[in-house]
């Protein structure tokens, strides 16, 4: 599947339930009407009240300056663009690339260990995932088999060793092995639970103590379904682990894709993939422009 159908598949709900194509049928003008209704629905649409005003508030100004050339749906696109971080882009050279992977129960992250391991093996990377839920039951296993799927080298330890622990053997055997991307899984937490919030800041600093540079990228894992929970997540796990990016999990199964928008322009933490499905292809690098394409349909 082409990466456009692919992002088309993953908004359809959300696409749907906004259902802004509609809005700017029959040659609607960027005039009060338009952008009252617009806001109306951004409202419904989980983009939160604060990325609502101030894309209503762009629109305002654009209202104010346009000379009715360019299209509404250009100008919308091009101001929903805006409400996402762009500095994706840095992509400073890593050998082993640290990436942890953080988020409550069952966002997604194993899965997307297992889907972020295949992507980077497409690539002709060496990719090796460490197993750091030592908590939940066959939690370990649910990661082998990701990793035999993918063929990623997997790392682990006993159930209820300390996941920090884990975490230092697999950088270790990483740097040793001359491998390219340590991916690390971790037990899901509620970030409203300080002594495993606690947990996730010792992983970090056990890192460090190795290479002071890593985690390279700290990835919050975020189901799509919480819609406006997605604010709170992020604030707290961005003070205990220092979050560099998103990844929204399950676009495909909920109509809330506009939660993307809130929590990633509040705290101007970048996207950088979004889950489709429950295959192991179906993670895809995020793109801006193709998403708000995708939802104004
Ligand atoms: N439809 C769909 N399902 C997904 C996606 N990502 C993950 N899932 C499903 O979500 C469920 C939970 O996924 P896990 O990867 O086990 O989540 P987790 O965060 O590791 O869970 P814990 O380790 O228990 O905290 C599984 O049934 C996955 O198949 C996605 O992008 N789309
Ligand atoms: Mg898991």
């Amino acid at each position: 599947m082409g990466l456009i159908s692919a992002f088309r598949k993953g908004l359809a709900r959300t696409r749907d339930s906004l259902n802004i194509g509609a809005l700017l049928k029959n040659g609607r003008r960027l005039d009060e009407d338009f952008i009252n209704e617009l806001e109306e629905i951004l409202y419904e649409g989980d983009l939160g009240v604060e990325v609502t005003e101030l894309l209503i508030e762009a629109l305002r100004e654009r209202a104010r300056r346009s000379d009715g050339k360019v299209e509404l749906k250009d100008i919308l696109q091009e101001e929903m663009v805006k409400l996402f971080p762009d500095d994706y882009s840095v992509q400073i050279h890593h050998k082993p690339e640290v990436i942890l992977l953080v988020g409550v129960n069952g966002c997604g992250k194993t899965t997307t260990a297992g889907k972020l391991a295949h992507n980077y093996i497409q690539d002709g990377k060496k990719v090796v995932l460490a197993a750091g839920d030592t908590f939940r039951a066959a939690a370990v296993e649910q990661l082998e088999m990701w990793g035999k799927r993918a063929g990623a080298r997997v790392v682990r330890q006993s159930q209820g060793a300390d996941p920090a622990s884990v975490a230092y053997d697999a950088l270790q055997s990483a740097i040793a092995r001359g491998e390219d991307t340590l991916i690390i899984d971790t037990a899901g937490r509620l970030h409203s639970k300080s002594n495993l919030m606690n947990e996730l800041e010792k992983i970090v600093r056990v890192l460090k103590k190795l290479d002071p540079e890593t985690p390279h990228q700290v990835l919050l894992v975020l189901d799509s379904i919480i819609g406006q929970n997605a604010i709170e997540q992020a604030r707290v796990f961005t003070e205990k682990a220092g979050v560099t990016g998103l990844i929204l999990t399950k676009l495909d199964g909920t109509a809330r894709g506009g939660s993307a928008f809130a929590a990633s322009s509040r705290f101007g933490i970048p996207i950088q993939y979004i889950g489709v499905g429950e295959k192991i292809t179906d993670l895809l690098a995020f793109d801006r422009e193709l998403f708000v394409g995708e939802l104004l349909g």
